[in-house]
């Protein structure tokens, strides 16, 4: 059980920098709402650099994009409300606590606290990963997955897959919508009768569509992920009621007050963690080890980061209560070059990445690809 909700620095915060970048993706994601990038694959961040008086810093990833579909939030909702609100109020802090007078923007308040997170980590030299344990023991190595976006064909997508599984994923993610489910699901299944195979809907179906998703059940799905809206638990609810498979909220759990709710009405059987979503590594932790202590699979979910906020990922994931493999794939799987001097390659031989040793978030930002991400956010924004 972790005990570290909240933490303090000895050194008051000094500095806190934003830093809005652009980042050419390697190939895009194409999920049943669109894609995180634009047309022209550039993916939107925000990162955060914070300083201690000390002298002592830390970074964190804002994971909110250019447009609000798959949250409200986007990189210049973030940089408003870090701006204007959540920067201010904390600036010659020891902590976070001035952050509870603002309700919600959980990406921009997950990339502050993870900052802080990281800055504190390495003010006391230990990894972000020992902070969020409290020192109990976590794994070296992180099992992890690859999450597949919507091909062209059938045929397009069973060549990805068969490309994965020669780099040495042994988890695929397939997104699926209306009409690209089914037939799609079961052409994978019968190719490959064993693989650990789970499908991702991002909230592109109703109750109304139960017969199709039940029809699911004889494909030995590990899980379905989030097929209803994405406020829906209710409806979940019902949907549970009748599928076999297992299913896994996302977008719907925004607290660990929404895992309560999802086990009490049994909209779900599964999380998926991202902590943007759920508004910082302490509502995180609170959600790792609810899910540890009720028995609840838990995994870590992505959101294309770079190198900063998928360190942060890769901590957190270490965790024991995360229980199955996570969306953490390889770096040259989302970036070439990334922001970060360190790499994440995948240990093929079982489907992990290691997760990162250093104190605080044990990587290092680039300074000059993130002065080039930085103008390429703004050329974005000005090409419209
Ligand atoms: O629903 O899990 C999702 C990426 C962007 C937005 C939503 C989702 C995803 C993914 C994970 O599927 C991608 C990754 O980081 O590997
Ligand atoms: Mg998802």
């Amino acid at each position: 059980m972790t005990q570290t909700y909240f933490v303090h620095s000895q050194s008051p915060i000094a500095h806190i920098r934003v830093h809005p970048i652009a980042m050419p993706l390697v190939e895009m994601l194409m999920t049943s709402f669109g894609s995180e990038a634009r047309q022209d694959a550039l993916r939107a961040a925000v990162l955060v650099e914070l300083e201690l008086v000390s002298g002592v810093t830390g970074w964190g990833e804002c994971v909110a994009s250019w447009a609000p579909r798959y949250s409200y939030e986007t990189t210049e909702t973030a940089l408003h409300v870090l701006r204007d609100f959540f920067i201010p109020a904390v600036l010659g802090e020891r902590d976070l606590s001035k952050l509870r007078a603002f309700r919600g923007h959980p990406m921009a308040r997950m990339a502050l606290e993870a900052a802080f997170w990281a800055a504190v980590a390495a003010e006391r030299g230990v990894a972000l990963g020992d902070l969020l344990s409290g020192g109990a023991p976590r794994k070296e190595r992180v099992p992890v997955g690859v999450s597949i976006g919507i091909q062209p064909s059938i045929e397009a997508t069973l060549a990805v897959i068969e490309k994965r599984l020669q780099e040495g994923y042994r988890r695929i993610k397939l997104k699926i919508k209306p009409k690209w489910d089914v037939e799609l699901l079961r052409a994978v299944r019968s190719a490959y009768p064993d693989i650990a195979l789970m499908a991702d809907a991002n909230s592109a179906y109703t109750l109304d569509d139960a017969p199709t998703l039940k029809q699911l059940d004889d494909l030995n799905l590990m899980m379905i992920e989030q097929p209803l809206g994405h406020l829906d638990l209710y409806q979940h609810s019902k949907l549970q009621a009748q599928l076999q498979t297992p299913i896994c909220l996302d977008e719907s759990i925004l607290t660990a007050d929404d895992v309560r709710l999802m086990l009490h009405i049994g909209a779900g059987k599964i999380v998926n963690l991202k902590p943007g979503r759920v508004g910082g590594l302490s509502e995180a932790l609170k959600i790792h080890d609810l899910c540890r202590s009720e028995g609840v699979p838990l995994w870590v979910g992505g959101m294309l980061e770079t190198g900063v906020g998928r360190a942060a990922n890769l901590a957190l994931a270490s965790l024991m209560g995360v229980t199955l493999p996570s969306d953490i794939s390889a770096t040259s799987r989302y970036y070439d070059p990334d922001l970060t001097e360190e790499v994440f390659t995948l240990n093929a031989e079982d489907s992990t990445l290691s997760v990162p040793t250093g104190v605080g978030l044990g990587v290092r930002v680039n300074r000059e690809r993130l002065a080039a991400a930085e103008v390429a956010y703004y050329e974005a924004i000005a090409a419209g």
